[in-house]
């Protein structure tokens, strides 16, 4: 790992410097300077502070926006005003592709409209006439309800809804109580859309015999399509002979998310929203799960041999070989041509809850330094990494919100922990680890957690960045400052970032934005000090 310049030990004090007394002290939890070979402890996953400006999200964007709203097949209701969901309208970038003959409802947007008169009188009147008339004019395979703040605070019961509209219909009808104010961000949502999901979908069908013969079936966990990452992995997984069962929850159909416990393999490529399925598929049916990263050419590469090392299988292995020569002597002349002229150039990652980590692996291939970097609401697990694989250590961090008892289920299971399974999950891991941020990060960069807009100006100030990569939040804050500002969640305009074709997309992109000789026109804040 590279070593950073050490920063100023009074850079965490002056970054809280403004703040009352008891926020300062607050505050400086959330901050400190990595060191991979003593991961030190840092604050995360707590409520932020009132009157400072988080770039956070709720506990309903983490249920219906992240991790349910891509399945494409089920009508999502959001029960709630309407500018919940017009504000969350296909701003994720979440694609399908969805064959003419399937249903798809991305691109609409459901809801009840709640107004005065249902904060009131209540709401469960209306939402049933909604579910009702969604089914007669669409009829889905199955419909979920979403209850935002208003519902949860007037005590409307949607789980009721939902049943009797289940016998009414006589299709699938579930409710998710993910009122944006639980927990402390999108981290409580994720595991309330887990738990309905694993609990109403997975295991619901079987696949089909001759859809069995491939012993290298797997699933990928945590993985959305934003920008069409999705399809690129999945390009690249049928190249290697790897056979995709489903996926969470990018471009994902029902019927593919009901038969997943028929995978061998999960494979986690954003461990903190999905972390929680990994633990209860791997338990009700003994299914291991491998942290991935698909992020990077060289994180891509690692990813496929780490997955091909799993199965053990040496037709397999060589394939795999093939496709990553293959592919990297396209990625190589890009990847040089681009490191040449971005290469040492500092960068700031501030975003949600895995690309911070993710996206190092993409700065690395260019030889751009991560300066300093961030999760928006990450657990401590994210930050220190020490949960990379079934067998490894479980993640005590994870508090719950709604705890499923889970079961094994004897029809299901298939023994997993013999020693040579946990042989082969050890070695995969040796190949790469994709741990966590902090042990893959340099000496003396500085983490900050739930980073607010005062606090990314004044690292901004002090590291003078060639990149910033945040959210929308930020976005043209830091522009206005002449520093170019990448948006990691929705990638712009812009994607796939994923897989090789992601990586050149992603070096050409970076090396128009930083070098684009627009941002010789604005001055940044020390060049209008020097002025
Ligand atoms: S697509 Fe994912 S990768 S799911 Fe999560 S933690 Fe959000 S919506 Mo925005 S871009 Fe972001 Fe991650 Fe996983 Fe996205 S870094 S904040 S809740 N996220
Ligand atoms: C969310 C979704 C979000 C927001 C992105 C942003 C996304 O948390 O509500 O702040 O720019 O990726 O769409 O994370």
């Amino acid at each position: 790992l590279p070593q950073q310049a050490p920063v100023a030990t009074d850079l965490v004090e002056d970054l809280v410097k403004p703040y009352p007394v008891k926020v300062k002290r607050k505050r400086a939890k959330h901050i400190t300077v990595n060191d991979p070979d003593e991961i030190p402890p840092i604050e995360a996953n707590v409520r932020s502070t009132p009157g400072i400006i988080t770039t956070r999200g709720c506990c309903y964007a983490g249920c219906k926006g992240v991790v349910l709203g891509p399945i494409t097949d089920v009508i999502h209701i959001v029960h709630g005003p309407i500018g919940c969901s017009y504000y969350a309208w296909m701003t994720r970038r979440n694609q399908a592709d969805v064959p003419e003959s399937e249903q798809d409802f991305l691109k609409y947007c459901f809801s009840t409209d709640m107004t005065t008169n249902e904060i009131v009188f209540g709401g469960e009147k209306k939402l049933a006439q909604a579910v009702r008339e969604a089914y007669e004019i669409f009829h889905p395979k199955a419909i979920d309800i979403f209850s935002t703040c208003p519902v949860g605070l007037i005590g409307d019961d949607v789980h009721a809804v939902a049943r009797e509209a289940r016998k009414e219909l006589k299709i699938p009808v579930f409710a998710f109580s993910c009122e944006g104010y639980k927990g402390v961000s999108q981290s409580a949502g994720h595991h309330i859309a887990n738990n309905g999901l694993f609990k109403n979908v997975v295991g619901t069908e079987e696949l089909p015999a001759e859809a069995k013969t491939n012993p290298f079936r797997v699933n990928m966990l945590g993985e959305y399509n934003i920008g069409g990452d999705a399809f690129e992995i999945e390009r690249l997984l049928n190249a290697c002979g790897i056979q995709l069962v489903a996926t969470f929850s990018g471009n994902a159909q029902l019927a593919e998310l009901a038969h997943s416990q028929d995978a061998n393999l999960n494979l986690i490529q954003c461990h903190r929203s999905i972390n929680y399925m990994a633990t209860m598929m791997e338990t009700k049916y003994g299914i291991p799960w491998l942290k991935v990263n698909f992020i990077g050419a060289e994180a891509t590469a690692k990813t496929l041999r780490k997955i091909a090392r799993y199965f053990g299988d040496d037709e397999l292995t060589a394939r795999v070989e093939i496709v990553i020569a293959e592919e990297l002597a396209k990625v190589e002349p890009v990847r040089q041509a681009v490191r040449a002229r971005v290469e040492g150039r500092p960068v700031m990652l501030f975003v949600g809850g895995s690309r911070s980590h993710h996206y190092q692996s993409l700065f690395r291939d260019m030889g751009m330094p991560v300066v300093t970097a961030g999760y928006e609401f990450a657990h401590r697990d994210d930050y220190e990494g020490y949960q990379v694989a079934s067998t490894i250590k479980v993640d005590a961090d994870s508090r719950n919100i709604e705890e499923l008892t889970v079961e094994a289920d004897p029809e299901h299971y298939r023994a997993r922990k013999s020693p040579e399974e946990l042989e082969r999950l050890k070695a995969s891991v040796d190949i790469a680890d994709y741990k966590g941020m902090m042990p893959e990060m340099a000496k003396g960069a500085m983490v900050v957690d739930d980073i607010s807009h005062h606090e990314l100006e004044q690292l901004i100030e002090t590291y003078h960045p060639a990149l910033v990569c945040s959210g929308i939040k930020d976005k043209y804050v830091v522009e206005k400052m002449g520093i170019p500002c990448k948006q990691l969640h929705n990638y712009d305009y812009g994607g796939p970032y994923a897989g090789f074709r992601g990586a050149v997309n992603f070096y050409q992109e970076i090396d128009r934005m930083v070098n684009s000789p627009v941002w010789g026109f604005i001055p940044t804040p020390w060049e209008k000090q020097s002025a």
